[in-house]
């Protein structure tokens, strides 16, 4: 089993978002839309919350998530509402309460968030839409295909002004930081569930299934599928090198070699993305990979500080990976040999992370602050972030290395003695390691968010 050791922490699940925080988050967001529709050339804009679909051909409805920028606005996210912004007025949010006896009704306002805005309920789905002028200086943000209908003069979803408020959401207030940190503590609560689950399994020589540790999870994050921000990904054994394994099998393999757990919980929107890796021997050469993606895995958070490219980090990344691959004598080239050959590509196919934030794979990564477009490094097609780190960022640092024989067999065949294959033999049952947290780049060192949860769990 691997788990590193943590800093001490005051976070805990169980601990409320600071409200107090909340109006200055607002007015911060505010300002923020404010300046963006200077930039854009709007006057005002309504930002629409959402509209849940049904399946096609049939009366249930596709979950529902809210559009993120009324989420960026709002603590509480109900369908047909709509949040109006004109600069220098109070925003006036339209607020759907409907008459329903099929359906919960949405939670009355508190007034610790209401109080910010005129509010205005309404029952029915679009009467509201008719005291919102259509005009050229208007601009709609959402994807309700309505408002296409209804606005046809104004401006819906213009490019320049989402950019802005993109931007204006990689720099998180403190009240968005808190909610990050609560997704953290909901989410370090449930790994650490799964992981007490297949150490137990692991222990009394039994085994457990995906199915069953993903259970595990949901209890312990008491958080329905729904609410989770991705599909938790859960693989045992050989689906660890699956990156996108959602695939969970309900019945359990013939022995634990290993399990890849990728998984993380919502608070108020934010979300928490987090992956473990563990293994079930004490000191095999997979349980040593751990050990060695660990420890690489922090010296890049470390390196997460305001000014850095993100790029370097990706490129470090893959130095770092290249030295465990040699140190661990399972590829038999020199760093600079290794990056070369495309081999750390080979064992580490996806990018280092993504910003966070009300979405997983939070917004503006791969642009610049005018909206232009950043590279990727050359060779590095999947990363998703290319900024240069500021302070109030927060994005995840999630290096990890597998056994893809789809990825590794051409390069072994290409060059046999550069690989050590019965390592790779050794390691291809336990699939694959990843370790990620979530990460706030601050002036001074970066805060570890989810190791912090963790230590504070336990
Ligand atoms: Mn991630």
């Amino acid at each position: 089993m691997s788990q590193a050791a943590t800093p001490a922490s005051r976070h805990d699940a169980n601990q409320q978002i600071d409200r107090s925080l909340y109006p200055q988050h607002l007015q911060r967001v505010l300002r923020l839309i404010e300046r963006a529709l200077e930039q854009s050339g709007h006057d005002r804009v309504l930002i629409h919350s959402g509209a849940a679909s049904d399946y096609f051909l049939d009366d249930r409805q596709i979950p529902w998530h809210v559009n993120p920028h009324y989420a960026w606005l709002l603590p509480v996210h109900s369908q047909h509402c709509a949040v109006l912004i004109e600069p220098g007025q109070t925003p006036r949010l339209f607020l759907q309460q409907p008459v329903d006896f099929w359906h919960a009704p949405p939670q009355t306002p508190a007034a610790w968030w209401a109080d910010h805005f005129e509010l205005q309920t309404h029952a029915d789905s679009y009467s509201w839409l008719d005291q919102v002028n259509d005009q050229a200086g208007l601009a709609v943000i959402g994807d309700d295909p309505m408002l296409a209908q209804r606005f046809q003069t104004a401006a819906i979803n213009p490019a320049r002004l989402l950019h802005g408020l993109h931007l204006g959401r990689t720099v998180k207030s403190d009240w968005e930081i808190g909610c990050l940190r609560q997704a953290s503590a909901i989410a370090a609560r449930a790994h650490s569930a799964v992981a007490e689950a297949f150490a137990a399994a692991v222990a009394s020589n039994t085994v457990v299934s995906e199915l069953d540790l993903h259970l595990v999870y949901q209890q312990a994050a008491r958080q329905c599928e729904t609410e989770l921000p991705y599909d938790n990904i859960i693989g045992l054994n050989e689906h660890g090198a699956v990156l996108h394994f959602t695939d969970l099998q309900k019945q359990p393999p013939a022995r634990l070699h290993s399990l890849l757990i990728d998984a993380g919980a919502s608070a108020t929107g934010y979300a928490a993305d987090i992956t473990r890796s563990y293994s079930a021997s004490a000191n095999d050469l997979h349980a040593q990979l751990i050990l060695a993606v660990d420890e690489l895995q922090q010296q890049l958070v470390a390196m997460a500080t305001a000014g850095t490219d993100y790029r370097d980090l990706q490129l470090q990344a893959h130095r770092l990976i290249a030295t465990a691959l040699q140190d661990l004598d399972i590829v038999r080239l020199d760093v600079d040999a290794q990056l070369q050959q495309g081999i750390t590509s080979a064992f580490f196919p996806h990018g280092l992370g993504h910003y966070l934030g009300l979405q997983v794979h939070d917004v503006c990564g791969l642009e610049d602050d005018h909206g232009e477009p950043i590279a990727r490094p050359e060779g590095h097609p999947f990363l998703r972030l290319t900024r240069k780190l500021e302070a109030g960022n927060v994005l995840t640092i999630e290096p990890g290395i597998y056994i893809i024989d789809q990825l590794l067999q051409p390069l072994q065949a290409q060059q046999p003695s550069a690989f050590n294959s019965s390592a790779i033999d050794a390691l291809r049952p336990c699939g694959g390691v990843r370790i990620e947290d979530d990460v706030l780049v601050t002036d001074a060192a970066p805060v570890n968010l989810t190791r912090e949860a963790f230590a504070a769990h336990v």
